[in-house]
């Protein structure tokens, strides 16, 4: 088949099928078309203890030239079509005609691997030569494909999203030598401090819960059967304390839930899963890796970010480069990427990222063809919906961090306050058996599909106004005003309690007259949002009471960013103190163990955000020059 075949086909195949993991299975059509395209071997790779991998082997049909291997290992399943052709490929589309043998692999304990499955298995203990881990696994397979797969031109990729990214951090731990190039993508770094289970301590219950079941309820993918529709009144009613999850539903089957609970603390457990420890010992980078992340993923942005920039420190080479585009969790992999929820951003962007960036990047690491599809870090600014590239991220010319303060009658202002600590304050009640929702009700399952996706965007309005949710805005903007780089929140606040969750969100509100796109009228779309749980606020390991009524600083992280508020719109910031069930409910009390604890231990209080002159609370943003 000649390579204009390939190109003409491959487009075909993409558009043929969805990404599998949230896709329900059978759902989609087979994928002819790659049967004419490659052989397939399925193999069981042996690893370094014995433990067989269960791996399939895509060759390229009409290929003489020696080609690289493009892996991607997975904990979800290969999802063969009915030509046993993995629908992984759809993936994978725009890189197919440039002529790569594809592997796909299962990691241990899932689907057809042997071995046991365990959540995010920390790095082993190199001084022990028989210990196993991911980057070992990894390690054996490509040692594995260069001595038995011919026609191999000695070079291996790797990458993936997500769980997948995580797996592809890991390989760069220990890289084979003939791993010459890797994209984490979405990976996740810390699951304590900012990805998928825990943000600043505060345990993400829906998510946690349901990908528990989802991986360890059998080898295969498992949907949790909820018996109510709407998800807030299952957690809220059906399961109320935490304690019920392994009393009522899991009754201690699930290890991963079961660490949850041992371990409410960031303790050696987190501490020795967390990647930043052993990135911290490389080193040098010496794989190339483009690291991916989107602006509005609702699993994994910190993970990247962290990646990214643990990697900088050791970049001599400035081999480890940094992709930010307006996407959910996974979505530069699948469509077009032109809109995301209610916006539009007049480009196709997840398209452009495969095809511009992703297709060129590794057809320059692993065959030396074409040049690096640009220099560092590529962002793509919102709000004005255009892309730029930077030397460094974040950008540090043309940036000035400036203070967003709270002010009286729900204002804004980069003017401080002058009120007294007495005057100074806004006040709302908590009541956890009243939490405020993080998305509409009514709220289905995470997976699969439904409005989790695209929740960061939703119209903030739903909860805009309730009494226990805060908002402070500025006047209409007199010109755009761009933010690039690291935004962070300065909270002074009370409780009548003695443990609180904070919740702060910047949104960017629209005109309230928007003639080309009526359904932006007033719309409140969040631009960053984070979670911090007090208890935490001086020790993520030694959680500690807070004093009832004291005035206590926050400083917490809303991330990197990069966005224009349009002249027009206005700048918002939202208090709350829950997001259910997003986050767990707090008790509001100091309890040992959030998990341990018993309905009667959760309490109203009453809370104050302060906005004084001695304590001002205030966003710190990154203003750029635009
Ligand atoms: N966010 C998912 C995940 C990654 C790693 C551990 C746990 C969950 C994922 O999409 O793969």
């Amino acid at each position: 088949m000649s390579r204009l075949t390939l190109l003409l086909i491959a487009p075909i195949v993409v558009a043929l099928v969805g990404l599998s993991r949230f896709r329900p299975a059978g759902a989609s059509s087979g994928q002819p078309e790659l049967v004419l395209i490659f052989t397939k071997r399925d193999v069981m790779i042996p690893m370094r203890d014995g433990v067989h991998l269960h791996t399939e082997i895509y060759t390229p049909r009409h290929e003489d030239e020696p080609l690289p291997f493009l892996i991607t290992r997975t904990p979800y399943g290969l999802d063969d079509d009915q030509h046993n052709f993995t629908r992984l490929f759809s993936l994978y589309g725009e890189m197919i005609p440039e002529g790569y043998i594809f592997v796909f692999q299962d990691i241990r304990g899932r689907y057809g691997s042997e071995g046991q499955f365990v959540m995010n298995r920390p790095p082993r203990d190199v001084r022990d030569p028989k210990a196993i881990d991911e980057a070992t696994d990894t390690y054996d397979t490509v040692d594995w494909l260069l001595k038995n797969i011919p026609n191999n031109n000695g070079r291996a990729g790797q990458l993936g999203i997500s769980y997948g990214g995580w797996l592809t951090t890991m390989a760069l731990l220990d890289p084979h030598p003939a791993l010459k190039a890797v994209s984490e993508q979405a990976s996740p770094a810390d699951m304590f401090l900012g990805d998928d289970f825990h943000h600043n301590g505060a345990f993400r219950l829906s998510y946690g819960f349901e990908y528990a079941a989802l991986m360890e309820t059998s080898k295969t993918n498992f949907h949790f059967g909820f018996s109510k529709c709407d998800l807030f009144d299952w957690y809220l009613n059906d399961l109320g304390p935490l304690r019920n999850a392994n009393r009522l539903y899991f009754h201690g089957a699930l290890p991963t839930w079961n660490d949850f609970v041992n371990h409410p603390n960031y303790d050696v457990f987190w501490q020795t899963q967390a990647v930043a420890p052993y990135l911290a010992r490389l080193k040098s980078v010496t794989v190339p890796n483009l690291n991916v992340a989107g602006w509005w993923d609702q699993e994994d942005f910190y993970g990247p970010v962290l990646i990214y920039e643990m990697l900088e420190k050791k970049d001599e080479r400035h081999i480890n480069n940094l992709v930010i585009g307006p996407w959910n969790h996974g979505g530069w992999a699948h469509g077009t990427g032109r809109a995301l929820g209610p916006l539009d951003f007049g480009t196709d962007t997840s398209q452009y990222f495969r095809e511009k960036v992703q297709a060129p990047w590794f057809a320059y690491w692993l065959k030396g063809k074409g040049t690096v599809p640009f220099k560092e870090a590529l962002t793509f600014e919102t709000g004005i919906n255009r892309w730029r590239v930077d030397e460094r991220w974040p950008p540090h010319e043309h940036v000035a961090e400036r203070k967003l303060y709270f002010r009286s009658g729900q204002r804004l202002s980069f003017d401080p306050p002058q009120e007294t600590n007495s005057q100074g304050y806004d006040s709302y009640i908590s009541d956890p058996a009243h939490p405020v929702p993080y998305r509409r009700r009514p709220i289905g399952p995470t997976y699969p599909g439904g409005e989790w996706p695209s929740w960061l965007l939703q119209d903030q309005r739903f909860v805009y106004l309730r009494p226990d949710v805060l908002a402070w805005q500025t006047e209409p903007l007199k010109d755009n005003l761009a933010i690039a780089g690291d935004i962070v929140s300065h909270l002074f606040a009370s409780t009548t309690g003695s443990d609180s969750d904070w919740i702060v969100k910047l949104i960017d509100v629209y005109p309230e007259s928007e003639p080309q796109d009526p359904k932006m009228c007033g719309y409140q779309l969040m631009i960053a949002d984070e979670v911090f749980r007090g208890r935490f606020r001086t020790s993520f390991q030694r959680p500690e009471p807070i004093t009832p009524r004291a005035v206590v600083s926050y400083r917490i992280d809303l991330h990197t960013n990069h966005h224009v508020f349009l002249k027009g719109h206005r700048i918002m910031v939202q208090v709350q103190s829950s997001w259910f069930p997003l986050i767990d409910r707090n008790p509001q009390q100091f309890v040992r163990n959030i998990f341990q604890a018993t309905s009667g231990d959760y309490k109203t209080v009453i809370q104050r955000v302060y906005r004084s002159r001695d304590f001002a609370s205030y966003i710190e943003l990154p203003v750029a020059d635009e």
